[in-house]
């Protein structure tokens, strides 16, 4: 059974997506062997104990990144997720990404399970910086501190070590479990809990679907299991549901 096929007879799909769907949009992952990964250690730059170790060290990796992700547009991939939701095929795009790219292409149903970029707050008080007053204060400052009470803000990511946003992990599992498949698309499903999501969906019944270039724990469970460009793989997918 192809994809197209799978997706017309498993509704509604539930998609999951990660780093790799913004390759194509210029966006470095991190797994790959040109990744994040490989020139930065997750442990140094992307913990919690990190941040609160030297904020500014962590500030440093995410104004690196800010940059990178500031520029990039949504590519064929994204546009294909907000085509088929528009179509009814998609319900929701369940993203571990931060970037804002489904948004940006058109999905209004998204769930941004490891947050995103878009503002930064305050540990202390809670107060908000969005993108472009963060992107002005790392200017002249490696650690953007609150304008309310001087406390050194953090991005509102999910760093590792870190809970996930409650409401965001629970709507996805909840997804999930109702589905008629879950597509994950350009992730490697090695991060927890986000990596339990294809188990959970296959233990409601719900079929699975993976688009990766590179081989993830699930492709054995896999009904349709894709082995090539995201971008690519949903534009021809979008254009074969569109034709009835
Ligand atoms: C938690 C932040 C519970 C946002 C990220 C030690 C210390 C602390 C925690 C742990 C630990 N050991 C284990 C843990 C748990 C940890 C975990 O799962 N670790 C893993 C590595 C084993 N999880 C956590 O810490 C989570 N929190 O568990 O809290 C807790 C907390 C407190 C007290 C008690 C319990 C938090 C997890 C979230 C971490 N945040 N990033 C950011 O900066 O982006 S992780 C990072 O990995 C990103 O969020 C990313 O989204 C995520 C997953 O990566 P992928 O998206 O899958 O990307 P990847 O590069 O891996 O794969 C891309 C794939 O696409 C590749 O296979 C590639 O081939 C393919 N591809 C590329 N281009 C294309 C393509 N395919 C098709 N087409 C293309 N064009
Ligand atoms: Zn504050």
């Amino acid at each position: 059974m192809d994809l197209a096929e799978l997706m017309r007879s498993r509704r509604p799909c539930v998609v999951l997506t990660g780093a790799g769907i913004s390759t194509e949009s210029g966006i470095p992952d991190f797994r790959s062997p040109s990744g994040i990964w490989a020139q930065y250690d997750p442990m140094e730059y992307a913990t919690i104990s990190a941040f609160r170790r030297d904020p500014a060290k962590v500030w440093e990796f995410y104004a690196l990144r800010f940059e990178a992700l500031s520029r990039a547009e949504p590519n064929a991939g994204h546009l294909a997720l907000a085509e088929l939701e528009r179509g009814g095929f998609v319900r929701a795009v369940v993203t571990q990404n931060i970037d804002g790219l489904h948004t940006r292409a058109g999905s209004a149903d998204v769930i941004e399970v490891h947050g995103s970029i878009r503002t930064a707050s305050c540990p202390a008080c809670g107060e908000r910086m969005a993108l472009a007053d963060l992107v002005e204060a790392l200017g002249d400052d490696p650690a953007p501190g609150c304008a309310r009470c001087g406390e050194i803000l953090k991005p509102d990511v999910v760093m590792f070590g870190e809970l996930l946003p409650v409401g965001a992990l629970e709507r996805a599992q909840q997804l999930v479990r109702t589905a008629g498949m879950l597509l994950v698309v350009g992730s490697s499903l090695e991060v927890y809990p986000v990596a339990a999501l294809p188990d959970e969906a296959l233990a409601a019944g719900a079929s699975l679907a993976i688009v990766n270039q590179a081989p993830t724990p699930y492709d054995g469970l896999a009904e349709v299991r894709v082995d090539g460009p995201a971008g690519a793989t949903l534009a021809a997918l979008a254009e074969a549901l569109a034709s009835p």
